[in-house]
């Protein structure tokens, strides 16, 4: 119950008004002539490998799906090496706590190694000499090949290390790197063992990794001594030091750290600590190039991925290994139309769940070339994205829609001025496509002539869920349009009826797919009630969606206290808490706000202790306390001083208010005669820009 009151239910009008009103229009006109927002379907003549080239081919495929989910899975699942093959009756779950304990279970009773079928299998085939990583470093020059067998081979090393340092099957490693080949080398090396991997973004502070490394007890960290991003250096040996004491404060010891000597900083300037700390080049060459595949039951956790929602502290969200593994390939075959050999770019980091499975296990378990980019796209210049297209020849490019807004602020020279002729299927993730934006990406990027895919998943659910297949049907710019096989969508009200036909409510999942998350690490209880609790029998995805005629769906934005920036989860309540603790602020309030490169900005409400004045001073280290705590992508971008908060008499905030203050849209502040003092209002309109 608590649950559902949270819904923000002024959230299910689309985000911002023109961005997001995808109607189908049947207006032509092009890009720059004032049809440049307008979301009219597009179709494009793109013949798709893997067999599905109409919507007819979807439906049948797609009841299959539904009607008989054992059976759909494990025809692909045979792709794949078992150990030990699972029972005919493989597929159960329960999303009705009714009915007892929430689970998902796939291919039960089968035995198997993800590694083993992202490298071994393909080596086994004869593909060994294949190139499967295509490294391109910051800075423009540095790159790097590995073929399946290289990546087998230093994969055997790292997970013998890692044996020698008593890591077992079940135990977490912590992985903190930049994006580096080894970064991956990582994650297959514990999976190669049964060990579960838990990545953390290198933009994520020392509290952050700390918070992480004590909750899965990684009693191993890898780590590099720094990383490149642009023209910035992380010093991220130096950060997993104060993580690793940070810890160790709170009772959790960090044993090993393994530390690649990496990029900008040499070994040095690395803080060290000899009983705990060595260097990859110095132990890990030494190690043998064979190692035993430990091969695990299909619902052994392959790795945990931390994520906020909108209460309390990041939940470790667990994944399995059989259904991840055939829900990444399948999705990874379909949706980017990816066959063997093919180069394949996506821009995420290994830190965020698309580089899980887009960038590390899909493109491997496929057989296809991933490119992994350690820099930004706009260093040196804006050209950089196109220019790596263009020397790797890039078929599939996937990214997000911020990256794609940020370069569109360039001229197009930038552009055009590198060869795109090989690009085929372009693809979004991680937050709403503006119709602009998407008419961008498609005339000027693909030239008129890639199909894009926009998809819709998130943390929990593995793998993309509501997608276009290239060429399947036409586009929508900013709609997510099908579901995936497999997948079932409803739209519900907020009380939990379900809605059909055209119509526009909250999105949840009616069965389970083979990626659905297990569990939470740790607090199975928190993960029943996070995702099950607020509509019974369904899985609640936290986000708004509209339905049209077509049974297209267009994702509209969160209806929880949860901000999109930049593609990246922001949780309100952890950017509060860590206002809050700073000792100037009584009081902080976060709300999103629309931001034009960001797609949603952070917008926070502070309130000061008497005796300290507002001052750029205070703001400037609120910022760094947010920074600090979290990391800089959760830095707010605007403090807003407040007297007071306007909260109702029971002292509930109402960010409703706030939401429109951010917004400069004071007129439609609504009814504040509910608020315990309704006058805090007319006095944070007062402070604003102050
Ligand atoms: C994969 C990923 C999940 C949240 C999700 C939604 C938003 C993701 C989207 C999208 C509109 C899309 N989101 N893809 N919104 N259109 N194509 O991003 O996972 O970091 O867990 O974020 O992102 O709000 O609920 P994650």
């Amino acid at each position: 119950m608590e649950q559902r009151l949270k819904i923000v239910r002024s959230h299910l009008a689309p985000l911002s008004g023109a961005a997001h009103s995808v109607v189908s229009q049947t207006t032509s006109a092009p890009p720059g002539e004032g049809g440049a927002d307008v979301a009219r379907p597009v179709s494009v003549n793109y013949r798709a490998r893997s067999g599905v080239n109409s919507r007819d081919d979807y439906e049948r495929l797609y009841r299959r799906s539904i009607q008989d989910p054992a059976g759909f899975w494990a025809d692909f699942a045979r792709e794949f090496h078992w150990e030990r093959p699972w029972r005919r009756d493989h597929a159960r779950w329960n999303f009705d706590r009714r009915r007892g304990r929430i689970e998902t279970v796939f291919f039960d009773g089968g035995r198997t190694n993800v590694a083993y079928n992202c490298l071994d299998r393909h080596v086994a085939a004869g593909r060994g000499r294949q190139t499967c990583f295509l490294w391109e470093g910051n800075d423009i020059g540095q790159d790097r090949r590995m073929t399946f067998e290289d990546v087998r081979e230093e994969v055997c090393r790292v997970a013998n290390w890692l044996k020698s340092m008593g890591v077992c099957k079940g135990d977490a490693v912590a992985i903190y790197m930049p994006m580096v080949c080894e970064l991956p080398i990582a994650m297959l090396a514990c999976a190669r063992i049964g060990a579960v991997h838990t990545v953390v973004f290198g933009g994520f502070s020392a509290e952050s990794l700390a918070q992480r490394c004590a909750d899965c007890r990684a009693k191993v960290v890898i780590t590099a001594s720094g990383g490149a991003r642009g023209s910035k250096v992380v010093p991220l040996k130096q950060i997993t030091d104060k993580a690793v004491q940070l810890a160790a404060k709170d009772g959790f010891q960090v044993e090993r750290v393994l530390v690649l000597e990496h990029g900008a900083v040499p070994r040095r300037q690395c803080p060290w600590t000899d009983a705990r700390d060595v260097w990859y080049q110095d132990v890990i060459p030494r190690q043998s190039a064979s190692c035993p595949v430990e091969w695990v039951d299909s619902e052994h956790p392959l790795f945990l991925l931390y994520t906020s929602g909108s209460t309390g502290k990041p939940k470790g969200v667990v994944h399995s290994t059989g259904g991840y593994m055939v829900a990444t390939a399948v999705t990874t075959r379909f949706v980017f139309d990816l066959q063997p050999g093919d180069v394949y770019w996506c821009t995420a980091d290994c830190g965020w769940i698309t580089g899980h499975t887009y960038l590390a296990y899909g493109p491997l378990l496929c057989g296809a070339q991933s490119v992994i980019f350690e820099g930004v796209p706009s260093h040196p210049t804006p050209a950089r994205c196109w220019q790596i297209v263009e020397k790797y020849k890039v078929r599939q490019f996937y990214t997000a829609p911020t990256l794609i807004r940020a370069l569109e602020a360039h001229d197009d020279k930038f552009v055009t001025g590198s060869d795109r002729s090989s690009l085929r299927v372009l693809g979004t993730v991680g937050e709403p496509i503006n119709p602009r934006a998407w008419n961008w990406f498609f005339h000027v990027v693909g030239e008129g002539r890639c199909p894009i895919v926009d998809t819709w998943w998130q943390t929990e659910t593995g793998a993309a869920m509501i997608t276009p297949l290239p060429g399947a049907w036409p586009a929508v710019p900013g709609s997510a349009t099908l579901p995936f096989f497999g997948v079932a969508p409803v739209l519900l009200d907020d009380k939990g009826k379900q809605l059909h036909g055209a119509t526009e409510g909250i999105l949840a999942l009616k069965q389970a797919w083979p990626s659905t998350i297990r569990t939470v690490k740790g607090d199975h209880k928190r993960f029943e009630e996070t995702y099950f609790a607020t509509f019974p029998g369904y899985y609640f995805t936290g986000d708004g969606c509209r339905r049209d005629a077509d049974g297209f769906y267009t994702i509209t934005g969160r209806v929880d206290d949860v901000i999109n920036v930049s593609g990246h989860r922001v949780g309100t309540a952890e950017v509060e808490s860590a206002l809050a603790s700073h000792g100037a602020c009584t009081e902080a309030a976060v709300v999103g706000f629309d931001h034009d490169i960001k797609g949603q900005g952070i917008y926070a409400y502070v309130s000061l202790h008497d005796g300290h004045e507002f001052s750029d001073a205070i703001r400037k280290d609120l910022i760094k306390t947010v920074r600090e705590q979290i990391g800089a992508f959760a830095a707010p971008d605007v403090i807003h001083w407040a007297p007071g908060l306007p909260k109702t008499r029971s002292g509930k905030i109402m960010r409703r208010i706030l939401r429109k203050i951010a917004a400069k849209k004071d007129d439609e502040l609504g009814d504040v005669s509910t608020l315990a003092d309704p006058s805090v209002v007319q006095g944070i309109i007062e402070l604003r820009g102050k």
